[in-house]
């Protein structure tokens, strides 16, 4: 069957190369000049100029349409509002530019084919021109920078918040480990030399504040409406502690401690119920289906962020949100370091 589709391929280009031979010919035969475009073959190609225009744009607004709700999905943290706005603010601003540019480029093309008795203009510098086209992007880009800077400030520079919850992510080829400080409320010191099987993430099994630090693996709570600050460690390489819905990153680098915090605002089961996400995990399940898997439940994920090698695709960690009561049931079941050792 390929070898059939390979053959029609190779038939169909001889017999386009003969068609154009023909062309050849018969042109000669009419004592035309070869390869000189007519004005006909121009206007023909400005007509197909502005044709692709709006084919091009109307591609564009389909894509949005169709695939818009498959970007970024619903923010569920505080911050995340800040977020999302500034990067309308740019998409709006980028798709504005992008259309009209873009239309006068192909418009151009069209109006200005090349005519018999047509000249092109010569202008070597023109000091209007030149100042529009400097100041109003320099003005644009200003209004993005502030912006970003002034959200950045207001997303990274508040004040330590006393209730906030304490959690580390714990990064390792392929995995996350997150931990608790516990009843203290304060995390130990970590020692990379006594990394071993049940000291996962290296803690310095002699500073007493390590004893009650909860080691959680495959999924991590944080309670809604409450402040979570997060510690970022790595053990080898450059990870990155990706929460989309929460609209956080942080890289996780070897032999030094990142900071992120968010306060969570919508809980997992909230979450669930909302339309947007009912509607994306359906689709995913509809995929699931004709592949013969089982279908999900909509879940916050913590994944990593930089490609850190074979399994990185498949480095994720659950991210539950609960109610402050949930949370509390939950972090009482954990095990703390010091019984998990033994
Ligand atoms: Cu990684």
């Amino acid at each position: 069957m390929t070898l059939l589709y390979i053959l029609a391929i190779v038939l169909l280009c001889i017999a386009l190369n003969q068609l154009f031979r023909v062309i050849d010919l018969s042109r000669l035969l009419k004592s035309e000049k070869e390869y000189i475009a007519t004005e006909s073959d121009n206007r023909m190609n400005a007509g197909f100029m502005f044709l692709f225009l709006f084919v091009f744009l109307a591609f564009c607004l389909w894509n949005f349409l169709e695939f818009g709700h498959t970007a970024l999905p619903k923010s569920a943290s505080e911050h995340g509002e800040k977020v999302d706005s500034l990067m309308n603010a740019n998409l709006y601003l980028v798709t504005i530019i992008f259309v009209v540019t873009n239309g006068f480029l192909f418009y151009f093309a069209y109006k200005y084919y090349g005519r018999k008795d047509s000249q092109a203009s010569f202008i070597s510098h023109n000091n209007k021109l030149e100042m529009i086209w400097t100041i109003i992007p320099a003005v644009a880009l200003a209004f993005i920078i502030i912006f970003g800077l002034k959200y950045w400030n207001e997303i990274m520079g508040r004040g330590e918040d006393a209730t906030a919850v304490k959690i580390e992510l714990y990064a390792k080829q392929f995995d996350w480990t997150a931990r608790y400080p516990g009843k203290d409320n304060e995390f130990g010191i970590d020692d990379y030399k006594q990394i071993d099987g049940a000291n996962a993430v290296g803690l310095d099994t002699l500073d007493p504040k390590c004893h009650d630090d909860l080691i959680v693996k495959n999924e991590f709570h944080i309670p809604v409406g409450r402040e979570v600050v997060f510690q970022f460690r790595s053990r080898d390489i450059i990870h990155s502690a990706y929460m989309p819905h929460f609209r956080a990153q942080m890289n996780c680098v070897p032999g030094q401690i990142t900071n992120f915090r968010f306060k969570p605002t919508i809980t997992t089961t909230e979450m669930r119920k909302d339309p947007d996400v009912i509607r994306n995990i359906s689709e995913i399940n509809a995929i699931r289906t004709t592949k013969g898997e089982d279908p999900i439940e909509f879940d916050y994920v913590l994944i990593c962020n930089k490609i850190c090698g074979a399994s990185h695709y498949n480095m994720q960690m659950k991210i539950v949100v609960d109610t402050e009561k949930d949370y509390q049931d939950w972090l009482a079941k954990q095990k703390t370091f010091k019984v998990a050792q033994k």
